[in-house]
């Protein structure tokens, strides 16, 4: 029986997403349960993303996790939720009759090792990919298939979003368990070929307040989330499904720029505020503006998460010379830490 003691292994990857309606604000911290849905584009798979092995063993003692070649906390409760779900459909899967023949023995522990291709937490979403990689690599692992978004929100709230490719929207669902709170895709990563993004790096530093403790102070202290999740963002979903499904870039960008700045309207409304976008972020922000205006059509999009760093929508005709403005406007060989470090164009080809 020398092979049942070789370890299975498996390795997936997943990309980040970036939101275009914001998540920001839980109604439930255990299950990960959002006071708003939010709609993201998941990147191309060969871009920002994380890459993650999963390895079982009878012979392992203990479920551990490596992070960027660094061993972490494998009680994290969040790590813990993802694991017993998973063992959970496992098991529930091969009580229904499926052996699971190919898959790993309910009762083995697993190695996890994780890596990002992008610098962690510095608002480029990487717990997004982190969590929905580590769901499909164990997903896969433990030869369970099928939806698996409501676990991967169990590990962080936007990770359910980059279970799918394209255009995916979070639908934030009414149910006190949280059953209904799913990813689902609006449309397939075929459907826009010319829309662009690309990422402009501010700093690849740790962000001062993290997204989970930030939104807490936020739905505890401000009032204009509250309005934001009430009354503003079920209209803007609508709106921005329509905008998707019809290719219409200009009410896109506009959304999308104007929900990046209630976002972070609210975490100034956050008390004590929370400020995420630097001097560099209102530039490309005051950039952007000039720039669609100087056209007199909207060209160009920006928005932030919680950090610095701008994501840039455009498409695809546009792309040259908003990088040779870019190179303008922030040199390189300047930057001395205060101008844009770098320029990784995240282009779909
Ligand atoms: C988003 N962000 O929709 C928003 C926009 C940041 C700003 O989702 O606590 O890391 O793990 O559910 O998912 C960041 O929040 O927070 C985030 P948790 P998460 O992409």
């Amino acid at each position: 029986e020398e092979s049942m003691d070789k370890p299975h292994i498996v390795t997936c990857t997943a990309p980040v997403n970036i939101a275009v309606i914001k998540y920001w604000g839980k109604r439930n911290e255990e299950l990960i349960l959002p006071i708003n849905s939010s709609l993201s584009v998941t990147l191309h798979q060969d871009q920002l993303k994380t890459t993650t092995t999963v390895a079982s063993s009878r012979s392992f003692q203990e479920d551990q996790i490596w992070l960027n070649g660094k061993e972490e906390d494998i009680t994290h409760p969040r790590l813990q939720s993802c694991l017993r779900e998973i063992r959970r459909l496992a098991r529930k899967r091969r009580n229904d009759g499926d052996s699971g023949l190919d898959s790993t023995g309910l009762s083995h522990k697993v190695h996890i090792c994780s890596v990002n291709n992008f610098p962690t937490a510095a608002g480029l979403a990487s717990s997004a990919a982190g969590f929905a990689c580590l769901v499909y690599t164990l997903a896969r692992v433990f030869g369970v298939e099928g939806e698996l978004s409501g676990i991967a929100r169990q590990g962080s709230g936007s990770a359910c979003r980059s279970m799918y490719g394209g255009f995916v929207q979070w639908i934030m669902g009414q149910k006190d368990d949280g059953k209904d709170s799913l990813a689902q895709q609006v449309e397939p990563e075929t459907h826009w070929p010319e829309l662009r993004i690309l990422v402009l790096v501010a700093s690849a530093e740790r962000k001062p307040v993290g997204s989970t403790s930030g939104m807490q102070t936020s739905v505890q202290t401000s009032c204009l989330l509250k309005h934001r999740a009430e009354s503003v963002a079920p209209g803007r979903m609508v709106e921005m499904i329509e905008a998707v499904r019809r290719k219409n870039f200009a009410a896109f960008a506009e959304l999308t720029m104007k929900d990046s700045n209630q976002f972070h309207a609210t975490c100034l409304d956050t008390y004590p505020p929370i400020f995420y976008l630097s001097s560099v972020s209102q530039q490309v922000i005051t950039l952007v503006h000039r720039y669609n205006s100087y056209y007199g059509e909207t060209r160009l999009a920006y928005t932030f998460d919680a950090g610095p760093n701008a994501v840039i929508f455009t498409l695809q005709q546009h792309v040259p010379e908003f990088v040779q403005v870019v190179q303008h406007f922030f040199p390189p060989e300047t930057n001395g830490g205060q101008f844009i470090k770098g320029l990784p164009v995240n282009c779909t080809d």
